[in-house]
């Protein structure tokens, strides 16, 4: 019998090994039969809405990151008392890999469109974990029975030295079978190949005026790269064009299925929109703006004939997650199924090749990337992702503002000074913003100037900075209809945070 420390590490090393083998084997079978990915949205699936929410609102676009590491620890954790519970008469680490071994064949199983075959790894990596399990606590590895508390020192190292050369086997192995895996299934390359189509309807140049003077400020236009991100895709979801089918079905007059040729016979629209998130809180970045190219989702639904009684579409991903959105948010404006994001075709984060983007909704009722799926429907009979986790059926997003300079704690020094940030109501439009220094009386903000209802509009505010010392500058914005955002703070569940941002610096 080896030291606690030498069994616990014993332990991981057998759960590195049979994480390798997965993984590896795993490679020849694809993105699904991947144990790691489908405990991981697994974990996500199962975590509480509220948890859910406070992950994305504590770490941001990094949840996915904090999820891996602490998914890894615990994986850890278990593997040491695996390894310290083996023994050779009791096998009770190999029930507990083997019992480790059902819960990842079972959520391999619960994923979209899995099979019976993509267990295949999971098993042949919970076989190799308990044949490490079962040779680190043979004769062979411990060697013959000691009188306890002696070791032979060169038997001990050489013990450690196998353990760690195994533990180094199996991530090595977890690497190259992740990396393989990846290459294989990655539909880069089809993006690449991919030409967008050129519009049919341009959108309307953007004029210079729109990005204020005097202030950095976020670009108008978000760079793809700068796109905020969000997602309960642990691995990005490939889905080539080729692959790629949208179905509509449900209460329709007939059934359609389009494949990617289909959408030729369509109208190529070009369109900026800004895209915000639910769970963007009041001052956060989870907002981004982009000219898309797509189809118009009405004239898609025209093929189908929607029924008059029916008032929700709920789209769905290939990975499954789903959206309700309005029937006449999609029938009314210029709703798209977009293919490009500025100029390019969609990057693969943001649902390469198809997406829905609908003006005026928060992402969560409507943004559906990696889109397969509409099923006219009714908000009395469905309930998409979010809404059963605690979120409001209907999400239009709200009148709010942000201020981007200064940043909180920034010194700002004696003198005149540019001060700005965005203001959006998508699909009202932004009339006016507001702002307050200290608790002086409400001043003008000069605004950028206007694109359309559907984007944000970027404000800029001149100040002297005469007192050295703190202050406080304070944003609100009213949007076409009048109506100015509330001061009231609202937590971003279940619909959407309010309240005024404001933030703290020091003029020195
Ligand atoms: N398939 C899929 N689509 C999705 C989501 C998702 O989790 N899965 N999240 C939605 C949410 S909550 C938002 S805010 C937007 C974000 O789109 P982006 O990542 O392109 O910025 O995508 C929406 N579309
Ligand atoms: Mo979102």
């Amino acid at each position: 019998m080896s030291s606690l420390g030498g069994r616990a590490l014993g332990g991981i090393a057998a759960a590195a090994v049979a994480v390798g083998a997965a993984q590896l084997v795993g490679a020849g079978f694809g993105p699904r039969a991947d144990v790691r990915t489908a405990v991981g949205s697994s974990v996500i699936e199962l975590t509480p809405g509220p948890v859910k929410e406070w992950a994305i609102g504590t770490f941001g676009m990094s949840d996915k990151l904090v999820l891996s590491v602490l998914v890894l620890v615990v994986v850890a954790a278990i593997a040491a008392l695996a390894g310290i519970a083996e023994s050779p008469r009791r096998p009770l680490g190999s029930v507990m890999v083997v019992a480790a071994g059902v819960l990842g064949g079972a959520a391999v199983l619960s994923r979209n469109g899995a099979t019976v075959v993509d267990l295949v790894p999971t098993v042949v990596g919970a076989v190799c974990g308990v044949a490490v399990l079962r040779f680190l606590v043979s004769k062979r590895f411990t060697g013959p029975q000691q009188k306890p508390g002696v070791e032979e020192p060169d038997r001990a190292r050489r013990r450690s030295l196998v353990t760690l050369a195994l533990l180094t086997v199996g991530v090595a192995s977890g690497v190259a079978g992740a990396v393989i895996t990846r290459l294989m299934s990655s539909v880069a390359g089809d993006r690449q190949a991919f030409a967008l189509p050129k519009p049919d309807v341009t959108a309307a140049p953007i004029p210079a005026a729109v990005q204020p003077k005097g202030v950095a400020l976020p670009s108008f236009v978000t760079s793809n790269a700068d796109f905020y991100r969000i997602d309960t895709a642990l691995a990005v979801p490939q889905l080539s064009r080729t692959d790629w089918k949208l179905r509509i079905h449900g209460m329709v007059d007939r059934e359609v299925t389009y494949s990617y040729p289909d959408l030729d016979r369509f109208e190529v629209v070009e369109k900026p929109v800004t895209l915000t998130c639910v769970s963007n809180p009041v001052g956060g970045d989870l907002i981004s703006n982009a000219v898309w190219t797509g189809y118009r989702v009405r004239d898609l639904l025209a093929g189908a004939g929607v029924h008059p009684d029916a008032d929700m579409v709920l789209s769905m991903s290939v990975d499954g997650w789903t959206a309700g959105t309005p029937v006449q948010a999609l029938t009314g404006g210029d709703a798209l199924l977009a293919i490009g994001m500025n100029g390019e075709p969609l990057p693969i984060e943001h649902g390469y090749p198809a997406r829905l983007v609908v003006p005026g909704l928060y992402g969560y009722v409507s943004a559906t990337k990696w889109v397969v799926d509409l099923e006219l429907t009714r908000f009395d009979r469905a309930e998409a992702y979010w809404t059963r986790l605690g979120w409001s059926a209907r999400g239009p997003i709200k009148t709010e503002s942000r201020i981007d300079v200064p940043r909180a704690g920034q010194d700002v020094p004696v003198g005149p000074v540019t001060f700005g940030g965005v203001a959006w109501a998508q699909n009202r439009g932004v009339r006016a913003v507001e702002v307050q220094m200290d608790d002086g009386e409400w001043q003008q903000a000069t605004l950028g100037a206007g694109y359309s209802g559907d984007t944000w509009r970027l404000w800029s505010f001149n100040w002297v900075a005469r007192d050295t010392g703190f202050h406080k500058i304070t944003v609100r914005a009213t949007d076409n209809t009048g109506y100015t955002q509330t001061a009231e703070r609202a937590d971003p569940v279940p619909d959407g945070a309010t309240g005024w941002h404001s933030i703290t610096f020091a003029v020195r």
